[in-house]
């Protein structure tokens, strides 16, 4: 048995998330995670709400909540969002954790004795309009490296550079707009990267079989330009954790906290403790310390492409630096963007398809399917309301659906609600199996390297199987000649409705689990032979008929959600 811990990007507290967020990081973190259980691994899978910075701080005031209030209740709606659709976080928890806190406050106290922070008198912006100083990202000006003109002050989001906000041209706030901003004097901690930037080039070169895109970011950003940058990890604000180092006071410090992007991957750490504590138990460190169990660990990352560099370069060296043996990640699977309608998501306009929007047009099965099937993976990729009729209308109910009803119903009609017998597999069958068993094969295969789309492509393939066979054998036409054989063919059909709530149960969990209910098969494990997998309902095993797995997305529909969903969310 495999150990598999795996961990999503954790998102912003500071609004619900729309379908683009979700298929960059969640979604196909889900998927890898439902897949590995269905393996018989061993799996933690953890994610998270993001909760400090000025993020959070502004859209608390704009609700007219206190901060600490407005991320619990945020927190809560979150989580309830992720269950609509199925995503299976063993703990779904939250960087604001006292556990987060102290792990923190950990790490800054090791990176100092270890010689790698420094302190910096800086100068900072401070918008006098604003009355306070202003985070890097809420900095608006032009990127120095690419020219784009609503880069942020943390990072440009056209060329994905790390930037410090005094590095942009004609900078503005993004809060008031206000180009009223001065320049003050605050101490601030820097994490000394560029003392780790040989062990970091060391550590990302054994990564051998990571993907282009992640490396290719990873590798500009060490060796581009004046190479890997130190960063300051405190910030000017009230809300976050308070700087200390370990568990003790950081004189100079007071009042400051630590920069978001320094405690938010450590509360990947956080969160398998707060999961532990949730549980009952204090047996969390088999899973993040190499000399306490996790040397067999193996740890994935899922993230969107703009999340890479911190993941790969400020995360390990948060970890390489401490000195301690903390798990790394293994494999780190990132993704792309998917576009809106011909433009971008975004949470700031409020433009797109949000989360909790989605779940009240459709179910999550749906949304799972298109956007899994249709995920960025190698390039950007594009949502319509027509591309996704489309898929869903094909795959789920002309397909699978069509398949799942045809065969339970065409049996309960003439055979009764009980596997038929008679019969037995002829030449049509016998390349079924076959065909199956090259499938199954490399669906699996496909699913182990995290090939989301090639993977759909593979199931569906084995939905599509199926259907060929229903047709081609034609069991409503064979019972006229010979019942017999007839109910060999249904039978199959039948069994191969238990199999494919199996093997679609990692992308449509909703669909696969009513399937299982109206099968009622006695072995849900992964399939090893097909031949297996179609002979497992005995002759007389009762079934049921299950309601339309899938209803299509009507051309009304398909309207009325284009026309609901092309201005902006207020
Ligand atoms: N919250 C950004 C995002 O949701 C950020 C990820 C943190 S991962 C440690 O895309
Ligand atoms: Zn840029």
């Amino acid at each position: 048995m495999q150990r598999h811990l795996i961990t999503a990007a954790i998102p912003y507290i500071n609004g619900i998330k729309h379908l683009g967020n979700l298929v960059g990081s969640q979604l196909p973190a889900d998927l890898y995670a439902r897949y590995q259980r269905a393996r018989g691994n061993e799996v933690l899978f953890l994610c998270a709400t993001d909760e400090h910075g000025t993020p959070a701080e502004l859209a608390a005031a704009k609700a007219g909540k206190p901060v600490a209030e407005y991320c619990a209740e945020m927190h809560t709606i979150q989580a309830e969002i992720a269950k609509g659709f199925r995503l299976s976080f063993d703990h779904f928890g939250r960087s604001s954790s006292p556990q987060n806190h102290a792990l923190t406050q950990h790490f800054a106290g090791r990176l100092a004795d270890e010689g790698l922070i420094r302190e910096v008198v800086e100068k900072q912006v401070y918008s006098n309009a604003d009355g306070r100083f202003l985070p890097d990202r809420y900095i608006e000006g032009t990127c120095p490296n690419c020219g784009y003109d609503k880069a942020r002050g943390d990072q440009c989001e056209n060329c994905t550079k790390q930037l410090d906000p005094t590095d942009l041209i004609e900078p503005r706030s993004a809060v008031s707009g206000s180009t009223d901003l001065e320049v003050r004097e605050t101490k601030h901690l820097y994490l000394r990267q560029s003392a780790l930037k040989d062990d970091l080039d060391a550590w990302i070169d054994s990564k051998t079989d990571w993907p282009i895109l992640t490396t290719s970011i990873a590798k500009k950003w060490l060796h581009d330009g004046d190479g890997l940058q130190d960063r300051g990890i405190t910030r000017d604000l009230d809300w976050g954790i308070p700087v200390r180092r370990g568990d003790a006071e950081w004189p100079g410090m007071e009042g400051k906290v630590f920069y978001v992007w320094f405690d938010a991957p450590i509360e990947y750490i956080a969160c398998a403790s707060e999961w532990a504590d949730a549980q009952g138990h204090t047996d969390w460190e088999r899973w993040w310390r190499t000399d306490k169990g996790a040397e067999d660990v193996r740890y994935t990352q899922f993230m969107g492409k703009d999340n890479v560099p911190f993941h790969t370069l400020s995360f390990p060296a948060t970890i390489l630096g401490s000195a301690e043996p903390w798990k790394m990640v293994d494999h780190l699977k990132s993704f792309n963007y998917l576009n809106y309608e011909g433009g971008q998501f975004s949470t700031s306009q409020g433009r797109g398809v949000f989360m909790d929007q989605a779940l009240a047009l459709l179910p999550a099965d749906y949304w799972r399917w298109w956007l899994l099937s249709n995920c960025p993976e190698t390039s950007d990729t594009e949502f319509t309301w027509e591309l996704f009729q489309q898929g869903v209308n094909k795959d789920l109910a002309d397909v699978l659906g069509n398949f799942a009803s045809r065969v339970t119903k065409f049996c309960r009609s003439k055979f009764g609600e009980t596997v038929p017998d008679g019969g037995t597999f002829g030449p049509q069958e016998e390349e079924l199996i076959t065909n199956l068993d090259t499938r199954i094969a490399k669906y699996s295969e496909m699913m182990d390297a995290m090939e989301v789309r090639k993977s759909a492509q593979e199931l569906r393939a084995i939905w599509v199987a199926g259907n060929e066979y229903l047709q081609a054998a034609a069991p409503w036409a064979t019972i006229k000649e010979d019942e017999a054989k007839a109910a060999m063919q249904i039978r199959l059909g039948l069994n191969l409705i238990a199999l494919y709530a199996v093997l679609s149960a990692p992308f449509i969990p909703d669909a696969a689990t009513r399937m299982q209910d109206a099968m009622q098969p006695g072995d849900t494990d992964w399939p090893t032979s097909a031949r297996a997998a179609l002979t497992q309902l005995p002759e007389g095993h009762a079934f049921t008929v299950p309601d339309n797995l899938f209803a299509k997305v009507t051309d009304d529909q398909r309207e009325e959600w284009t026309a609901q969903f092309s201005g902006v969310r207020e």
